[in-house]
């Protein structure tokens, strides 16, 4: 069966957005995934279709309601359910890993304050940032997570084996890359990626990546190896 996503939103206008002119849109297009959108305020309460209130205890802003996240989220499945939230655990290459390799994933998008946190403890829930900045709500968290695990199913990348020589498959940043002209405005590619020494370049690269890790991201030299062959 092909892999398949269903985003839970407010705002199902904005799926596949940005997705739908990338690799990602053309792998859709291809039938390689396949993406539904569950409108939350189709579950909405009264003639209004309300989908939030005010938060027990007070403070600013509004809580989406259990009940009608419930029903929207709809009957389980065998597929993970996230929820995208600043409160969660951060999202990373292993997280996306692990996700394609499943059937597919069902997203929560909360907006407002969020959700009412018995929804997330009665459902099992995994809650999952991704990063530390203030967005107004979960779509464009989803898009992201979506664009990280589409192009990892089979067949969604074009150049064989690309995915796992990026940034993170290895837990180092990538080398700089070059192509023509071989000079621009006055500066030249590094000589060595023009000597036809295949061991001599990957042995630049390596230390090129090894640098450029330790000098921006020293963090990712101390943690565990994240390799595809080291799994999710
Ligand atoms: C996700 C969201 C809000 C409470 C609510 C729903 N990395 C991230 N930043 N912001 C979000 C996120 C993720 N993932 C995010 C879902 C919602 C933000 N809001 C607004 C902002 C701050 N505190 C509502």
């Amino acid at each position: 069966m092909i892999w398949r996503a269903t985003v839970v939103t407010l705002f199902p206008e904005m799926f596949p957005g940005p997705l739908g002119g990338s690799l990602a849109g053309k792998a859709l297009s291809a039938g390689r995934w396949s993406l539904e959108t569950r409108d939350i305020r189709a579950a909405g309460r009264g003639a209004h279709r309300s989908v939030d209130d005010t938060p027990f205890g007070g403070g600013a802003g509004m809580v989406m309601r259990p009940d009608v996240v419930d029903a929207a989220i709809g009957p389980d499945d065998d597929r993970p359910l996230v929820y995208l939230t600043p409160r969660g655990q951060p999202f990373t290459q292993r997280h996306a890993q692990r996700l394609a390799v499943a059937s597919g994933v069902v997203l929560l998008c909360g907006r407002y304050e969020g959700v009412d946190q018995r929804v997330i403890e009665a459902r099992q829930v995994e809650e999952v940032s991704i990063g530390d900045y203030v967005l107004s709500g979960g779509e464009l968290p989803a898009l992201v997570l979506l664009d990280a695990c589409v192009r990892l199913l089979p067949g969604v990348m074009g150049a064989a084996g690309s995915a796992d020589e990026e940034s993170f498959s290895g837990n180092l940043l990538e080398y700089p890359h070059y192509t023509r002209p071989a000079e621009w405005q006055g500066r030249a590619v590094p000589p060595v990626l023009l000597s036809g020494n295949h061991a001599a370049i990957a042995a630049w690269r390596r230390s090129r990546a090894e640098e450029v890790t330790r000098q921006r991201r020293p963090d990712l030299l101390r943690a565990p190896i994240a390799t595809a062959a080291a799994g999710p």
